[in-house]
């Protein structure tokens, strides 16, 4: 679905006005910007600490569009998950509970936005228009997760740990020298990293340099509670985004299962950025409800009441809700995504066991753009012992 430029957001930097969010969970927790509740109430608008108005003002067709997105991105990741169980990948890394995170700020892109993602953002892959077999060569074990960033205007995945934080900061100092800043067509960059990765040096390190040259920069943090197994209390004593006011930018928490919301807070910071108004810390305060990857067994570290807790703020569910209190879609339409859904994942999963398995020597290639007289070498060396193979049952 095309948003256009219906989620708006006026910001003005010079009012001091209290926010108005609603509490996150547990209440003592500082206050968040929400456009719909767990229950599927619509919340008017929301006044940031600076003054900026949070609201969005989607059509039915595009709520509904937002629906849509969700309940396939997690049908797609489903999908994943469960061809890794039946070793058809080698890993996933499972987006399920930050599917509003992910649509949210991935619909708030603008085409020419440029996005580095992390290893788990399908859902914003989704939003780019990008086939979602893309990745799965990488997670398969068949290529090594590289594509065209241009192309798509979306970076390749990075398992490096805050790694890309850093090459979207200097991606989006580029943009400024290059004049591409300061109107409503300015570019604007985002880069995707989790609560664990805030306390990478890379990620220190970006934000001074983005803070520094005041790059059009949107650092959009999923707090999904956990790295691995570490839980957010081994990461900071501070609520995260309050991060961004020692590097000197604004940082704002947006409740990070609410779709709408989401995408009204990360609008309005990637239209500052375009404007030349420099970066923004957004914290999008959620839950991984899965698994960290396939990897992964997160009953050995968090409790089931604390994942049950979070069940009931489903993102998927609320705008459902909200839907069906709308009276803007039947019973038909439900049924009609949900088929969508399972057509896209067993056309997903077909495609998958398709993929064609990389002939060995391919190692070699794409490493330098001109090729190497070492790396020549190494190939022939590498071609003979696989030749010495053939003929034997190994
Ligand atoms: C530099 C680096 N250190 C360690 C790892 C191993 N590792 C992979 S994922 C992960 C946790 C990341 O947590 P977080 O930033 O919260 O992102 P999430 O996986 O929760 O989305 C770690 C430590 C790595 N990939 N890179
Ligand atoms: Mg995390």
């Amino acid at each position: 679905m095309a948003k256009g430029d219906r989620g708006t957001t006026t910001r003005g930097r010079q009012t001091t006005a209290r926010p108005r969010g609603p509490k996150a969970a547990g209440g003592n927790e500082p206050e968040l910007v929400q456009l719909l509740t767990p229950e599927g109430e619509r919340v008017e608008k929301v006044t940031g600490p600076d003054g900026t108005e949070y609201t969005v003002d989607f059509t039915d067709e595009e709520y509904r569009g937002l629906y849509r997105d969700l309940v396939i991105v997690r049908k797609l990741d489903a999908e994943a998950t469960a061809l890794q169980r039946q070793g058809e990948l080698g890993i996933w890394a499972s987006l399920l509970g930050q599917e509003a995170a992910q649509v949210g700020s991935g619909r708030a892109l603008r085409p020419q936005d440029m996005a580095f993602p992390t290893y788990r953002e399908h859902g914003v892959l989704y939003c780019r228009g990008i086939d979602p077999i893309m990745p799965l060569g990488l997670f398969r074990g068949v290529d090594q997760g590289g594509w065209d960033p241009n192309e798509f205007k979306f970076n390749m995945y990075t398992i490096v740990i805050g790694a890309q934080t850093l090459h979207a900061t200097g991606y989006a100092m580029g943009v400024t020298m290059d004049g591409k800043t300061g109107g409503d067509d300015g570019e604007a960059v985002i880069a995707y990293f989790g609560d664990g990765a805030t306390s990478q040096g890379d990620v220190n390190e970006a934000f001074v340099w983005a803070g520094v040259f005041n790059a059009p920069m949107v650092f959009f943090c999923q707090n999904n509670q956990y790295a691995i197994s570490e839980p957010l209390e081994r990461q900071t004593r501070i609520p995260l985004y309050q991060r961004a006011a020692g590097f000197g930018f604004p940082g704002i928490r947006v409740d990070g299962n609410d779709v709408l919301a989401t995408y009204a807070v990360t609008r309005a910071a990637l239209d500052s950025a375009r404007h030349g108004q420099g970066p923004t810390l957004i914290e999008a305060y959620t839950y991984r409800m899965g698994a960290h990857t396939t990897s992964d067994d997160p009953t050995r570290y968090r409790i089931a009441s604390e994942v049950e807790a979070w069940q009931a703020k489903d993102p998927i569910a609320r705008v459902r809700a909200f839907i069906e209190k709308q009276q803007i879609a039947d019973a038909d339409f439900f049924a009609e995504i949900d088929e969508q859904a399972r057509r896209e994942a067993v056309d997903l999963r077909e495609r998958v066991l398709a993929m064609p398995d990389p002939q060995p020597d391919t190692l070699f290639d794409h490493v330098y753009p001109n090729g190497s007289p070492l790396l020549d070498a190494q190939r022939d060396q590498f071609s003979r012992y696989l030749e010495s193979f053939e003929g034997s049952a190994h």
